[in-house]
């Protein structure tokens, strides 16, 4: 009975580091991308972007819904940014976006 304690123990102990982990990562990193395109009618960027750990994504180009349409007047394509997303109500969205030079 000891042993299966034991076993229980270091289980719980390995999840809850893990989901230690997944809470750090979610504190907002920054992605690098290039803006492809900005499609200010429909709230829609198309970014080229570097690995996005956060939401088990490789590197790609893609279109993000935007949070706040503002976002979209400060870049043009072309631009290479550093921006923040996330998945919300199901489509990946952009919450903060820097250029970057
Ligand atoms: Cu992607």
């Amino acid at each position: 009975m000891k042993r299966i304690a034991l076993a229980l123990i270091a289980a719980s102990l390995s999840l809850s580091s893990a989901f230690a982990d997944e809470a750090h990562h979610k504190q907002g990193a920054s992605i690098e991308g290039e803006v492809r395109k900005v499609d200010k009618d429909a709230k829609k960027i198309t970014i080229k972007h570097g690995p996005m750990p956060t939401l088990d994504m490789p590197a790609m180009t893609m279109v993000f819904q935007v949070k706040d349409p503002a976002i979209l007047d400060k870049v043009k394509a072309g631009d290479k940014v550093k921006f923040q997303a996330e998945k919300l109500g199901g489509a990946f969205t952009v919450t903060g976006m820097e250029p970057t030079k």
